[in-house]
């Protein structure tokens, strides 16, 4: 999130373009409708739109609140330009601040349909083809996101890891401070939903040893599902708080029920591709991507669901160093962006994660699931299957920072924090450091 509109206005510039430019018919009634293309759903922009008027007349002027909706784009009634004062001047006028092809290297030049507008018939007539950054332009244009609210959703569950304690992982990363941390660095209104009932292991049968717990475990992904859909549903970004990566699968059927299918991309050291034919341990956290892949077999099915949840062709893992021979196979035949370790060193995290949420993007939705062990042991010690060679602090951060640049992320979860193994909450305190990149904390 962008702490002011000036800010803004510099990173996004770009990504503004007129879609379709219109004029009626007489000087009455002429309108021009305009739509501004921005990154993040819900972004409000303040539009400034000149348009070169034909004989000499200098340009036109018009400013409008744009308000963007779901698809990203803002597509309004500019203005109604009769009496809207026409600004004397070249369209080159630096001094009124008009100058039409300011950006245009930015710009990528496209044709504008000006159409003619026939009331009696009701059709539009296109009469003539202009280019953008010549015959209209936005000379001006700051955007504003809209306030983010987060819907905090707390998923206690710690069925489907082999170590225990994960169940805790959402009061630690309470404790560490998370909302009062949003509220202050970045102005993020919080709803806390508490968290949804989970059952202790204690209380059940392990049931089948090849996917423990699993009929539990799915009953708890469907509570977070219908939390997650209900936020979604709201305007709001839904933050699922684990647990054990399996409630991951809650957020991405929650995400689909409301958008249909997405986007993914699985910020974690493991695949979490198995299934529960070829998974060494029988625990489901190491199956929930499958899962919401559909490919984690019948056993996965529930109720109302739509499986799968996301394509592969919009899954991206990144950090990944330790897959078991069943996921290197599955990956061998998913057409997923992976970026391990080893190609984060070579080529650096930041190009890593702008390709890899370029390539989960443009699903209905897209999701970032972010587990703690992605990141090195010796910064985050708190989880339950810790692998050497993570994420640097820095590197999970500047992942977080990219994530939060590009804009277009619509949920998050963050899981695998386990009290009963961290040192003094450092895992807890780093998720909401994390966590608070991921929605714009910003060092300057
Ligand atoms: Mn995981």
């Amino acid at each position: 999130m962008r702490s002011d509109g000036g800010e803004a206005l510099d990173e996004r510039v770009h990504e503004l373009s007129f879609l379709e430019h219109r004029v009626g018919a007489g000087l009455r009634d002429r309108l021009v409708e305009a739509a501004v293309r921005v990154a993040r759903h819900r972004d409000q922009a303040e539009a400034r739109m000149v348009l070169a008027e034909s004989r000499d007349r200098g340009d036109t002027v018009h400013e409008r609140h744009v308000q963007v909706d779901h698809d990203g784009v803002g597509r309004q009634l500019v203005g109604e330009l009769d009496g809207v004062e026409a600004v004397p001047g070249g369209c080159n006028d630096r001094q009124l601040g008009l100058v039409l092809d300011q950006r245009d290297q930015r710009l990528e030049e496209r044709p504008v349909v000006v159409r003619q507008e026939d009331a009696n018939r009701c059709r539009h007539h296109p009469i003539r083809l202009v280019h953008q950054g010549r015959d209209v332009s936005l000379v001006a244009v700051s955007v504003q996101p809209a306030a983010r609210k987060v819907a905090l959703i707390g998923a206690p569950l710690d069925l489907g890891a082999g170590r225990r304690g994960v169940d805790m992982g959402p009061s630690a990363i309470r404790y560490a401070g998370l909302a009062e941390h949003l509220a202050e660095a970045l102005g993020i209104e919080t709803d806390d939903r508490g968290n949804v009932h989970a059952p202790v292991a204690e209380s059940l049968a392990s049931g089948d040893e090849r996917a423990r717990f699993l009929p539990q475990i799915l009953e708890l992904c469907d509570r977070v599902a219908k939390l997650v859909a209900a936020a979604a549903r709201a305007g709001e970004t839904p933050l699922v708080l684990g647990g054990d990566h399996s409630v991951a699968l809650g957020s991405l059927v929650g995400m689909t029920s409301v958008h249909g299918s997405g986007g993914v991309v699985w910020v974690d050291a493991h695949g979490d591709l198995n299934t529960p034919k070829t998974s060494p341990s029988g625990n489901v956290h190491g199956m929930v991507l499958a899962a919401a892949l559909g490919l984690g077999g019948d056993s996965f099915a529930y109720d109302d669901w739509t499986l799968p949840a996301i394509e592969p062709r919009r899954l991206a893992l990144v950090g990944v160093r330790s897959l078991d021979k069943g996921e290197r196979e599955l990956l061998k035949q998913l057409d997923a962006k992976v970026f391990t370790m080893s190609e984060i060193d070579k080529i650096g995290i930041e190009p890593c994660m702008r390709q890899a949420l370029k390539y989960a993007g443009d699903g209905a939705f897209l999701h970032v699931s972010l587990d703690m062990d992605a990141v090195d042991p010796e910064h985050a010690p708190g989880v339950g299957t810790p692998v050497r060679g993570g994420l640097s602090y820095r590197e999970a951060h500047l992942a977080m920072e990219i994530v939060a640049d590009v804009g277009t992320v619509d949920s998050f979860d963050v899981v695998e924090v386990n009290p009963v193994l961290d040192r003094e909450n450092a895992t807890g305190k780093l998720a909401v450091e994390l966590v608070a990149s991921a929605l714009g904390a910003r060092i300057l």
